[in-house]
């Protein structure tokens, strides 16, 4: 029998939601993995910690000389291990939940067989067995030294992508001034202090230089924006203010700073100045006279000289 419309339609929306979600498992198949022993890492955490809470516990109740004596079996019982693993997880947390149910045998047989001669859990479950995990300074499905080694990964000025998991694909990320694929060269603005083979060390250019050869502003190979060579081939700062014309609009005097500059609003009083205060106008502003060399408020019968508004006699008001 031919399948009816409404049945095709859910054919085919069940197929588009496959591919979608293949798609997605694709795309992301090297997250999951870097998540997968994100999650393992926090299973084992919190293995420990409820090891650690267990550990004063007995069978309940009492303290009676009969609990005494089942208390050492209690340290080793699967009623402690099952308390344990009861409390791994989240209620909330799918992937974490779904990798303890899918592993729980391994947790017996750690607890009863492989405990004594692998106490480290972390290493036995998430990286030899279940292998969702590597070594720290290795990545990936095989567990490859990270870039730089796995003693010193990146050199130790960076993250190797996917350390200690089975994703990623080992690069480095690295620190801030460092750069490379090696983490070994120095970011633009910093310059190396130490540097062989296997060891670098970046230290941030003085804040003059663009690039330099060393840490004061003697030693920058080009000087930044805002700073230039003096006759010794230092950077120092320029002086933005003495420029002609002025860098400021009329209403604003310039103020200089090491490696830049600003515009400042002059006081009220004032028609331009040089600084800020009533006392340092080029001209006063209308409506104010000069005092001894202030801008001071004009007072109303000398203002009345010059305004129209003495012939009707305003001032008054
Ligand atoms: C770790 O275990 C505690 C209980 O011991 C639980 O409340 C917590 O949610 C667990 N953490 C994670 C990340 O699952
Ligand atoms: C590189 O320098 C570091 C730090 O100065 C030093 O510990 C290391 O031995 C040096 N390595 C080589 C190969 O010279
Ligand atoms: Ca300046």
């Amino acid at each position: 029998m031919l399948p009816t419309g409404l049945e095709l339609l859910r054919l085919l929306r069940l197929l588009s939601c496959v591919t979608l979600v293949l798609l997605f498992q694709v795309s992301d198949a090297k997250r999951d993995l870097i998540s997968a022993c994100t999650t393992c890492q926090k299973i084992t955490d919190n293995f420990s910690k409820g090891f650690e809470r267990t550990a004063k516990q007995n069978f309940g109740g009492g303290n009676t000389a009969w609990e005494e004596r089942k208390l050492s079996k209690y340290e080793t019982s699967e009623i402690r291990l099952m308390e344990i693993v009861e409390d791994l997880c989240e209620s909330s947390s799918f992937e974490c939940n779904r990798m303890v149910e899918e592993h729980e045998e391994h947790f017996e047989t750690w607890w009863f067989k492989r405990k004594t001669k692998h106490p480290d859990l972390h290493k036995w479950f998430c990286i030899e067995t279940i292998k969702v995990c590597c070594p720290k300074g290795t990545f990936g499905l095989d567990c490859n030294d990270c870039v730089g080694g796995s003693e010193t990964p990146c050199h130790g000025n960076g993250r190797c992508d996917g350390d200690g998991t089975r994703g990623g694909d080992g690069k480095c990320s690295c620190d801030n001034g460092y750069t490379g694929e090696f983490c070994l060269d120095c970011r633009e603005g910093y310059y190396n202090e130490v540097r062989n083979d296997t060891f670098s060390l970046c230290t941030e250019c003085h804040s003059s230089c663009k690039t330099c050869t060393g840490g004061t502003h003697q030693d920058c190979d080009e000087c930044k924006d805002g700073w230039e060579e003096d006759d010794q081939e230092a950077c120092v700062d320029v002086n933005e203010c003495s420029k002609d014309p002025s860098s400021c609009n009329e209403d604003q005097y310039c103020l200089n700073t090491e490696g830049s500059y600003s515009c400042k609003a002059c006081d009220k009083v004032c028609s331009g100045c040089t600084a800020a205060g009533p006392d340092k106008c080029q001209s006063c502003a209308s409506g104010y006279q000069d005092t001894e060399g202030t801008c001071t408020v004009m007072d109303i019968n000398f203002k009345c000289q010059v305004s129209i508004l003495c012939r009707v006699g305003l001032h008054h008001l």
